[in-house]
């Protein structure tokens, strides 16, 4: 287990709807241990263990739906 955390900024998310879905469409990927999803800040605070799935799988999930990422940050 090598846990990272990384912050996704993502564009058109409005409601809870959108963040639920985000948060679902994350949470199938395998290897993801939380997703936090701010709707104020339009953020998703991903912890994952990085021997099973990489940032650029989980920003890729993100970027396969009509929602934008627009900008990724990793925090460990
Ligand atoms: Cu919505």
């Amino acid at each position: 287990m090598n846990q990272q955390t990384i912050v996704i900024r993502i564009g058109g998310m409005t409601c809870g709807h959108c963040s639920n879905y985000v948060s679902q469409i994350i949470g199938e990927l395998e290897g993801i241990v939380q997703t936090d999803i701010s709707l104020e800040q339009g953020t998703a605070t991903v912890r994952y263990d990085a021997d099973q799935v990489s940032s650029s799988d989980i920003v890729a999930a993100v970027s396969d739906t009509h929602y934008t990422v627009l900008d990724m940050q990793n925090l460990s």
